[in-house]
């Protein structure tokens, strides 16, 4: 043992936030951050040329750790299992299920720093679509960025802009064409820093064509492998950390895409900012937004202000979120009860 400390390479991303939980931890073994899972086995890469595929990575049983791609991990001491999941700075969870008396929440990608929400110009807009992205881009930690993608398809992009203005609100929004190459750099500057990108959307707005300019040559050596999977429907589609040509990286997950929506942070209150605004001013405290005098949403409505329907959206969101964790309390109750008052184990992922 040398008492030299390894710490890993910025340029996977590793940053003083990481290095200070890992040192919390008693810095234990060398970081590394998890690329790719596997049924029960995790990749994970320690050096930029692990993560070009240069030099082979290591391959570590996940058994027990709820670990996802984007993690930085530590192994036990003869590879064998992960040890240490260092705390996420955002984390992409998928809605718990439930697996006998374990209450499964699945992280589906960690420590993602960007995501780019997209939506194709020259397709009707979608505000509700975009709104719940919103919602989940925000509670996930990462930071959301808009892209309204095909500008080659229309003459003007102002008008799809607009359409998504009273949602977006004080998120940026980049115009992009992954076929004229349109807003590719500007998308790639997002990665600068060494950070983690992301892409969610509906299918069809264009995400696989971004991605493609996006990283370019790098993509081709894994592409016929992906490929295969999309077709064969029995495996399900691998989430890969991908390095960026020049710096930063991408986490390409199917996965998120479908995201459902999980509650965890604020991602309501943030997305919807601008109604949560309104509600400030009511007269009453336990205003219903509804027929109560001095209702500033409804004055908002009725002045054009403040679209009806996105109110509707808000109460429809908060409705979820609070039946989602009233099933969560439900299950946990159920589960402690039949474990007999002990502490349940540890979360699995899936991939056990
Ligand atoms: N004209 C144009 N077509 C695009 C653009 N991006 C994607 N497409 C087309 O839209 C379809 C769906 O694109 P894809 O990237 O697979 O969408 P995904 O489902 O979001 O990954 C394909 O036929 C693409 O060729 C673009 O910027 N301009
Ligand atoms: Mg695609
Ligand atoms: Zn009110």
């Amino acid at each position: 043992m040398s008492d030299l400390i390894e710490t890993p390479d910025p340029a996977l991303g590793w940053a003083d936030d990481f290095d200070e939980s890992w040192r919390a931890l008693g810095s234990p073994g060398t970081p590394g951050r998890v690329s790719r899972l596997d049924r029960g086995w995790s990749t994970v890469v320690r050096s930029m040329d692990e993560a070009r595929g240069v030099a082979d990575p290591l391959r570590v049983r996940n058994i027990g750790a709820d670990v996802a791609v984007g993690d930085w991990v530590v192994s036990s001491d003869d590879d064998e299992r992960i040890e240490h999941v260092i705390e996420r700075r955002s984390a992409f969870t998928r809605r718990a299920s439930f697996d006998g008396m374990r209450a499964v929440s699945h992280t589906l990608a960690a420590n993602i720093d960007v995501v780019f929400l997209v939506h194709a110009l020259g397709s009707p807009p979608s505000p509700r679509r975009l709104e719940r992205e919103l919602v989940l881009a925000f509670d996930s930690g990462a930071e959301p960025v808009v892209v309204l993608t095909k500008t080659d398809l229309v003459v003007e992009s102002e008008p799809g802009r607009e359409a998504l203005a009273d949602v977006s609100l004080g998120v940026p929004v980049l115009l992009a064409s992954g076929i004229s190459g349109d807003g590719i750099d500007e998308i790639r500057d997002y990665a600068q820093g060494n950070r983690t990108l992301t892409f969610l959307g509906a299918s069809g707005v264009g995400k696989s064509t971004l991605v493609n300019a996006l990283v370019g040559d790098q993509r081709q050596a894994t592409s016929a492998v992906r490929e295969g999977d999309q077709r064969g429907r029995h495996t399900t589609v691998a989430a890969e950390l991908v390095p960026l040509p020049g710096e930063g990286w991408l986490i390409d997950t199917p996965g998120v895409r479908a995201l459902s929506l999980w509650l965890s942070g604020n991602g309501i209150e943030r997305a919807f900012a601008d109604v949560f605004d309104l509600m400030d001013n009511c007269r009453f405290r336990d205003c219903k937004h509804d027929q109560e005098p001095g209702c500033a949403v409804q004055a908002a409505i009725a002045g054009g202000a403040l679209d009806q329907v996105r109110l509707h959206s808000l109460e429809r969101l908060i409705e979820e979120e609070a039946a989602l964790e009233e099933e969560q309390r439900a299950h946990d109750k159920a589960a402690d009860k039949r474990a007999g008052g002990r502490t349940r184990p540890p979360e699995q992922s899936e991939f056990d």
